[in-house]
This record gives C-alpha cells, sequence and structure tokens, in this order.
C-alpha cells in the first residue's frame, strides 16, 4: 500500500513534469550585444523541445513595442532561421539599438525573447574609435617631474569621415589637446599625443573622440580612452631601499 501510494506520487510528479516540461523555446542568438549591419545574412537561432508545428519570429523594441514580422511561419524544430537583417515582411527596420527578437510557436502561448537587446547597423554610417589605446611612453609609474608622451590611435572605420574633433588631457583637469581633422579616410588611422610633465600624484589621462558628439556614428561608446598614471618623488629611494 505504501509503496503504491509513492508510485502514484511518482507517476504524479513525471506527469506534472511531462506537461511543464513539454514544450519549450529558447533564444540562443541574437541574445545581446550583437551588431548586425543591415542587408547582411544573419542566423537567428533557437534551442525548443516538445515542439513540432511552426514558429513565428518578430522584430521588437526592448520595451516591448513590436517593429514587425521577420518570419511568419519557421518549423520549430530546424533551431534556426537566416535573416537578411533588418527585412521584415513588410518594409524594413531602421537603423538603432534596442532591438530584441520574440520567438513563438504558432498557436501557442509559448515564446522566448533575446534576454538583451541587440543593434542594427547601417553600412554607410561612420564609426570613429580607439585602434591603440592610450599610453605613456614611459610606463605608467613615473618619478614626479617627467615628462610622458600620451599617445593613442584614433581610426576612421568602413568610411570617410569629416570634421573630426579629438580632445585629450587630465581628468578633471586641463585639456592639453584639442584638433580638428579635416578628412580621416576610411579604415584608416590617426595617431594623436601630447606631452605633459606629470606632477607628483595619481591622475586619469584621456583622450575624448568627437567630445561634442557632432558625428552621427554606429557605435558612440568606444570613443573614450583613458589611463591611470602615478608620480612619486621617492619612487628611486624606495626601490632602493626595497634592494637592500
Ligand atoms: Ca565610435
Ligand atoms: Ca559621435
Amino acid at each position: 500500500m505504501k509503496n503504491k501510494r509513492a508510485m502514484m506520487s511518482l507517476v504524479l510528479w513525471a506527469c506534472l513534469a511531462a506537461v511543464l516540461c513539454a514544450q519549450t523555446i529558447t533564444v540562443n542568438a541574437p541574445n545581446g550585444g550583437e551588431r548586425w549591419f543591415i542587408g547582411d545574412p544573419v542566423s537567428i537561432t533557437w534551442s525548443s523541445s516538445g515542439m513540432s508545428g511552426d514558429v513565428r519570429i518578430l522584430l521588437m523594441l526592448s520595451g516591448g513595442a513590436t517593429v514587425g514580422t521577420i518570419a511568419s511561419a519557421v518549423p520549430a524544430d530546424t533551431g534556426s532561421y537566416t535573416w537578411t537583417a533588418g527585412t521584415l515582411t513588410s518594409g524594413t527596420a531602421a537603423a538603432g539599438e534596442g532591438y530584441v527578437v520574440r520567438i513563438r510557436a504558432v498557436g501557442s502561448e509559448i515564446f522566448d525573447v533575446s534576454d538583451a537587446a541587440f543593434s542594427l547597423v547601417a553600412r554607410t554610417q561612420p564609426n570613429l574609435m580607439f585602434f591603440l589605446p592610450l599610453a605613456c611612453s614611459s610606463g605608467t609609474e613615473l618619478k614626479a617631474g617627467m615628462n610622458c608622451k600620451f599617445s593613442a590611435t584614433v581610426h576612421s572605420d568602413l568610411v570617410r569621415t569629416s570634421n573630426v574633433r579629438v580632445t585629450g588631457g587630465v581628468v578633471g583637469g586641463a585639456v592639453l589637446f584639442d584638433q580638428a581633422y579635416a578628412e580621416l579616410a576610411g579604415d584608416a588611422s590617426q595617431k594623436v599625443e601630447f606631452i605633459w610633465e606629470v606632477p607628483e600624484g595619481a591622475h586619469r589621462v584621456y583622450f575624448q573622440i568627437d567630445p561634442d558628439n557632432a558625428i552621427a556614428e554606429s557605435n558612440e561608446s568606444d570613443n573614450r580612452t583613458e589611463l591611470a598614471v602615478s608620480a612619486s618623488v621617492n619612487v628611486q629611494v624606495l626601490k632602493a631601499v626595497s634592494k637592500r
């Protein structure tokens, strides 16, 4: 009797698990952080279990608004769909950030959404960034009063960019570099540098591309490079003591 009850309990749990776990969809890509160029073939992928029918793939904003339909009926068990990025069954999505996809079983409430947002990028949109980050020619731990040549390399991705301003200096302190370049060729680099006599203490030094955001870029978050440097008056004495 006791065994029978245990058996029934097991069966009940198994049934419940089967019901709960029977049908699932999990979006694998895009799942956040992707930067897809409009017009490129990209793979939307998902995993599913217990699904036999079709899924519908929607392009949405991460806030929940529907932008359009990417595909209205794709067999669920294929697990992937090659999307011409940006193309909808009606029209094309605009370049921008904050997109997610929602994959939903047709005729069912089962769905999943990208964990975080991805971006659609127009091919013609430029991007300025640092090809080489900020570096100090003398290292980052200096003797107070030493001159350091701070340098970085600015890169214009994909297309030519006009009127590029770059500034640099000490965070919370003096601006030591301010240059405007009439034109940076696509996929070309421009070295920027200034010399600073580093006073005693800990400092942060920076270069900033397009500080006024006068140029619309496909990525606005890669325009700054910073470096921590410190200078001590006793650095040589301390080293001499520690070697004894
Ligand atoms: Ca940029
Ligand atoms: Ca910009």
